[in-house]
């Protein structure tokens, strides 16, 4: 009887040792959670990085194929798949230039006064969106069609291909994952929001249920014209942001499903040296993350003097005591030296978003107040910053 002989595939190889290490260095509390997390970096990197015409190392490059065909599953925990895949859909490659090439009209979908005013409010808030410009936006709201719902309608089962993008514009929808065979509540939208989007971006099967609980009115955007109208940019931002939001430790709170949401929600803005990011004493309405270059924090002392109070670089980040405390901004933040880029998280964001990392925030308060008694305790009384 002759044996096949084992073939071990080009680059595997270096895939496990590079993964190894990788759990050795990160040291996980769950290896599960963190492989796929790992893995679907690896492939939304090596996407990005064909689309941008560069060659991957070779490790990378075989990996990358590997998990093209064998890894589906973009969130952690696992979730298996239910249901025969779409072939075509599931084979189809990431080409964001294909989606543009499509002249086929954009859909239109009349709409009333009424419909037309609904939709503009329900997207105004849809983090998916921000990377669109007016036309686009236009494009968007023709495309889009509305559903009503009541409870216990099933819009999006987990497992199955997906077919529309929903903008959440009243009511109240469940998520459920299946979990040990269970379908189990994660979590919920509740009358705004947007679901859908995954399947349609990933070209993965559907990564949660979503099931109506209250009365409401989603609005739905087929696939195919998600795929041309915002596909590209809303991919492209995730892309450019996964790399700040892994430099952040804070960030490291949130599940990989969430980070793609901070992602959607950050817009850079950036800063000469000496340009005052911040004024002590304004009311705040955003919080900062350092993308590149560094900022220089300083506090006003009684006699009008200003102290420098630390610097943060890449991976620091300054303005959320103002949002945490509802207090006016406690601090002057500069752009120091060269140039300076920030990412901004707008408050309504920090606040639906940042749910995991408040209790880090709020501790590392403890840690300013303790810094300003050192720093200013002997000059003046120091203001509580707790709010
Ligand atoms: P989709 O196209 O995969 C299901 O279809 C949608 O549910 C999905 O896109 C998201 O828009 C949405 N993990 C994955 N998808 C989620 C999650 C989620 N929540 C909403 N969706 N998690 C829940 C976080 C509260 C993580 C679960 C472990």
């Amino acid at each position: 009887m002759s044996k096949k002989p084992v073939q071990i595939p080009p680059g595997f190889k270096e895939l496990l040792q590079e993964f190894t290490v990788a759990v050795l260095r990160e040291a996980p509390d769950n290896v599960v959670d963190f492989a796929i997390d790992y893995f679907t970096r690896m492939r939304l990197k090596r996407m990005h990085h064909s689309e941008a015409g560069g060659d991957d190392e070779a490790g990378s490059e075989a990996a990358g194929s590997e998990a093209e065909s064998d890894f589906d599953e973009p969130m952690p925990p696992p979730m298996q798949s239910r249901g025969p895949r779409r072939v075509a859909v599931a084979g189809e490659s990431f080409d964001p230039e294909k989606e543009d090439d499509d002249d086929t009209p954009i859909p239109i979908h009349p709409k009333t006064e009424d419909q037309r005013c609904r939709l503009n409010e329900a997207v105004k808030h849809i983090l998916l969106f921000r990377c669109l410009d007016e036309d686009q936006m236009h494009d968007v709201i023709n495309a889009m069609f509305e559903r009503r719902c009541q409870p216990g309608d099933r819009i999006i089962t987990q497992g199955e291909d997906g077919d529309n993008f929903y903008v959440i514009e009243s009511g109240v929808y469940d998520i459920y994952v299946l979990i040990n065979g269970q379908d189990t509540k994660v979590g919920k939208y509740d009358n705004q929001g947007s679901f859908g989007e995954l399947a349609l971006m990933y070209n993965a099967p559907r990564a949660a249920t979503i099931q109506c609980a209250s009365p409401g009115s989603i609005w739905a955007m087929d696939r195919d014209t998600f795929r041309r109208l915002v596909l590209k940019k809303a991919f492209q931002k995730r892309v450019m942001y996964e790399n700040l939001i892994d430099s952040v430790p804070l960030l490291k709170e949130l599940a990989p499903y969430e980070r793609m949401n901070v992602a959607d929600a950050l817009k850079s803005k950036a800063y000469a040296d000496g340009d005052r990011i911040i004024a002590q004493g304004e009311p705040g309405n955003e919080m900062y993350f350092v993308e590149e270059g560094e900022v220089r924090i300083t506090r006003r002392s009684a006699d009008g003097d200003e102290v420098e109070i630390s610097r943060l670089q890449k991976g620091g980040y300054f303005g959320e005591l103002a949002l945490l405390t509802k207090q006016p901004r406690a601090a002057n933040v500069y752009a120091c030296g060269g140039r300076c880029k920030v990412a901004v998280l707008d408050v309504g964001s920090f606040e639906r978003l940042l749910g995991p990392c408040l209790d880090i925030m709020r501790r590392s308060i403890d840690n300013y107040q303790q810094q300003l008694t050192s720093l200013f305790g002997s000059l003046e009384a120091v203001p509580d910053l707790r709010g």
